[in-house]
């Protein structure tokens, strides 16, 4: 038997590959309905090679009967519709930043702590922030051998976690530069073309950006609420695949054989780590991929029990879409999608 789900947000970056994924892992769907605003309605979008969807307006759907959403629409269209979705009886997966802090929606990486999903109370499930996402799937066999105290992590991340325009912004600016086109600056604060910028999303009172700010807290709620965060958040021209340098200080001694043992059996991580030149993974490899790679493992000799790493990921996919099916999976295997197990108790 399968599910009717709808995608929200289907045409843009993440939502285009949470059909595409839901297709190529054969989710168990009886129908799917692709939504987005008004702008997009009637134009086709594909769900892998198995049908064409005509896109609806997500503004006016009707969530009754309808099992699960898959909602990618931005913050802020998010807030709004979700909660209708689940009022409609429809369990919500939502990739915004909106609802990831609320008590009540659980902030889910399958590998971490999928028993967390069972303890939704109204009806929304949140997916991690990106780079929240693979650096816990990196970082979760480590924990659980050594405990880690401290996180200090710089982040590379692509373009496509702004979304399809920012891919858009760095594919002309680049193409521009070829035939002196001045740069037009509208999804990021300076020219991300040639250069890095060290600031994703809004700046917060302390001086951190919301981004740094989203890697401490969600990391807090998923893996360990002791650990503690510091995390530079920097934008390259780069279009899939966000890159992470991570140093972690932790309680127990570092046993590098152990770790890499623990890093090769983990679910969803792939150890490439060979000491010489190329002997480690970049994000064009990552692109199209499931995996987390983890390269560059070493005893960081300046702390305590530290250890870093070099942690890659494609994270449309991982960082986003897949993260978000991979949830679906798992309530469908808790049997948590059907008979209202995720809402209030009506009394
Ligand atoms: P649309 O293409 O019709 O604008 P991205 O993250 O790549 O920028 O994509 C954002 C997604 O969210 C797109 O599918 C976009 O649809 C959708 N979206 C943006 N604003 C709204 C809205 N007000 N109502 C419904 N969907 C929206
Ligand atoms: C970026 N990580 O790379 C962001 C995109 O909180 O879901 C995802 C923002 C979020 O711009």
């Amino acid at each position: 038997m399968g599910y009717r789900v709808a995608v929200a947000g289907a045409t843009g970056a993440v939502g285009r590959e949470l059909l595409r994924i839901l297709a190529e892992r054969n989710f168990p769907v009886d129908e799917v309905v692709a939504l987005a605003s008004p702008r997009s309605v009637g134009r086709e979008i594909s769900f892998g090679d198995k049908a064409v969807l005509k896109v609806q307006n997500l503004e006016t759907f009707d969530f009754k009967g309808w099992d699960l959403a898959l909602f990618s629409p931005g913050g802020e269209v998010s807030a709004i519709y979700a909660p209708k979705a689940a009022a409609a009886g429809c369990v919500v997966i939502d990739n915004t930043s909106h609802f990831r802090m609320e008590p009540g929606i659980p902030l889910v990486v399958p590998e971490v702590n999928a028993s967390a999903l069972k303890k939704a109370r109204r009806g929304i499930i949140a997916n991690p922030n990106c780079s929240t996402a693979q650096m816990l799937v990196a970082l979760k066999p480590l924990h659980d051998l050594f405990k880690i105290k401290r996180i200090v992590v710089s982040t590379y991340q692509a373009v496509s976690g702004a979304g399809k325009d920012g891919m858009d912004e760095l594919f002309g600016q680049t193409k521009g530069t070829f035939v002196n086109d001045p740069p037009t600056v509208a999804q990021f604060t300076k020219q991300i073309a040639f250069n890095v910028i060290p600031h994703i999303d809004r700046f917060m009172e302390d001086g951190a950006t919301k981004e740094e700010w989203k890697m401490a807290v969600e990391t807090r709620k998923i893996l360990d609420p002791d650990i503690q965060v510091l995390a530079t958040c920097v934008r390259v021209p780069v279009f899939i695949g966000h890159s992470e340098a991570i140093s972690i200080e932790c309680e127990r001694p570092i046993d590098l054989k152990k770790a890499r043992e623990a890093l090769r059996k983990a679910p969803g991580v792939i150890l490439r780590d060979v000491r010489e030149d190329g002997g480690y993974v970049t994000p064009i490899e990552c692109v199209g991929e499931d995996a987390t790679y983890v390269s560059r493992l070493r005893i960081d000799p300046t702390v305590e029990n530290g250890l870093a790493l070099w942690c890659v990921s494609d994270n449309l996919r991982k960082g986003a879409a897949l993260n978000a099916v991979q949830i679906a999976e798992s309530l469908v295997e808790q049997g948590l999608l059907k008979n209202g197990a995720l809402f209030p108790v009506k009394e």
